[in-house]
């Protein structure tokens, strides 16, 4: 994304869009990372292209909690696992043995996730990669490493490792130690907004870029970055970053680490300027796209406007699943895993791909619904307006039901909020733009149309019109 920034100026424009295909091999699934550089490298080019050769800035974010070891030369030494693999599985309790859960969120403040770094890093332990490796680079600082030469921890993602002490906002040291992880593999953390070196003049000559293009710490993990992007005013917003993952909850000043909130499975990711991200990770559209891979490769291709316009005329509330449910984590047949959890909960199974559709959607608002509550009540904090960022901020029937599981308006997009929290967070350390992230956000709602969804106003035609 090109993005342009200045006072009372905020453009984004998508230059180069590329896939990003998981790999198994043998029994793991892998993350294909070198493809994923060159589409970085092919982005910049073209960024390049679109900007007249000089960029101001470059700013990396991704998924979090993944990793690539590095060996004592700086190389990778094998392409990182993703967090899909099912190699964590029974580390938790093992860890239980060692450290209770309360202690260890009391620690660390984060949800359980069977795929936080800490657990595959113990998964990882008794194999020769871990042992070969002097360095532990997280997926953005990787690629920052890559195009920079040089190495650091940015802090938003690593809060993503249950390494980090959220009260601090520095290493559990106590933490790892006790469980054995060795800190020293992780580079120097850095802050959102830090210098975070310039490309290397081999990078510049491969994209065409003239330099020096400095590359800046932003929110590395999406989601922290998707969090600055949200077009709030105040403070009495809930936000839902959805894309693959719904992120339902609430920006707050300082973690909560109860007994009460680590039932309640709430995490407490650090976000930019000294913000805490307590929210939940819901299943999110991951549930719908393994469907549309399931129904194409049998030969039923769907077309997605077409489904959801169906979906929203199948009966309400038919059946739902629990969309937090980690047994949707993993990749392959879902259609068959929905209904079989349906029938399991005593519910009849979608005959359809538009009532799967909508089993999805009705089971994502609710599961939505059920955070936004919860983090209300567990915070203290009340809540008049939800905000839908990320990619379902395009799906209009899941907005809409959102509206009417949480009885609040929903105000949708924009789609590329992580995008936007990028390039801000850029610009207000290269000094184009100041003020806090209430600032950032007055200049996102001049700068992007949304669209406002009421509760209980019925059909899809409820968009009640633009919030502007
Ligand atoms: C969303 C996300 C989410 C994490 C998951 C691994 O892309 O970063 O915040 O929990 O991926």
């Amino acid at each position: 994304m090109l993005g342009r920034v200045g006072p009372g100026v905020l453009e984004l424009t998508e230059v180069h869009r590329f896939p990003n295909r998981p790999v198994r091999t043998g029994s793991t699934l892998r993350w294909d990372i070198l493809a994923l550089y060159r589409g970085v490298l092919d982005g910049l080019r073209a960024a390049g292209v679109a900007a007249g050769g000089r960029l101001a800035g470059v700013g990396i974010d991704s998924w979090a909690v993944d990793y690539g070891l590095l060996d004592s030369a700086g190389e990778l030494l094998g392409n990182p696992v993703h967090y899909r693999d099912e190699r964590t599985r029974g580390v938790a309790e093992k860890v239980a043995a060692v450290m209770p859960p309360d202690e260890l969120y009391a620690a660390t403040g984060l949800q359980y996730l069977p795929f936080n770094t800490l657990y595959q890093l113990l998964a990882d332990r008794d194999g020769p990669q871990l042992a070969a490796a002097r360095s532990l680079l997280m997926i953005p600082d990787l690629i920052a490493y890559w195009l920079t030469g040089r190495a650091g921890t940015e802090l938003t993602n690593a809060s993503t490792t249950q390494l980090i002490d959220p009260r601090t906002r520095d290493w559990s040291f106590a933490v790892a130690e006790r469980l054995g992880i060795d800190l020293s593999l992780f580079p120097p953390l850095r802050r959102p907004g830090d210098p975070a070196g310039t490309l290397r003049p081999d990078v510049l000559a491969e994209t065409g870029l003239t330099g020096p293009v400095p590359v800046i710490a932003v929110g590395s993990h999406d989601t922290a970055s998707a969090v600055v992007g949200v077009p709030a005013e105040g403070e009495g917003f809930a936000y839902i970053a959805t894309g693959t993952w719904s992120l339902a909850g609430l920006e707050l000043a300082a973690p909560i680490l109860g007994e009460e909130s680590r039932r309640a499975n709430f995490t407490n990711e650090l976000g930019v300027d000294g913000t805490v991200r307590y929210l939940r990770n819901i299943m999110g559209l991951w549930l719908l796209q393994e469907c549309l891979r399931s129904w194409e490769a049998e030969g039923r291709p769907q077309d997605l406007a077409a489904l959801l316009d169906r979906a929203a005329s199948v009966r309400p509330r038919r059946s739902v699943v629990d969309a937090a449910d980690p047994a949707f984590l993993a990749p392959g047949d879902m259609p068959r895993r929905i209904a079989e959890a349906c029938v399991r909960t005593g519910q009849p199974a979608p005959r359809t791909e538009a009532e799967t559709t909508r089993c999805v959607l009705d089971s994502l608002a609710l599961a939505h619904a059920k955070a936004v509550e919860d983090a209300q009540r567990l915070s203290g904090r009340t809540v008049s307006t939800v905000h839908i960022v990320g990619g379902g901020a395009h799906n209009p029937l899941l907005c809409r039901l959102t509206a009417d599981a949480t009885g609040l308006p929903v105000v949708a997009g924009p789609a590329e909020a992580a995008a936007f929290g990028n390039v801000l967070v850029q610009a207000r350390a290269a000094g184009a733009v100041t003020g806090g992230l209430a600032e950032l956000r007055a200049l996102l709602r001049t700068a992007h149309e949304l669209r406002r969804y009421e509760p209980g106003a019925g059909r899809p035609g409820s968009v009640a019109g633009e919030y502007r």
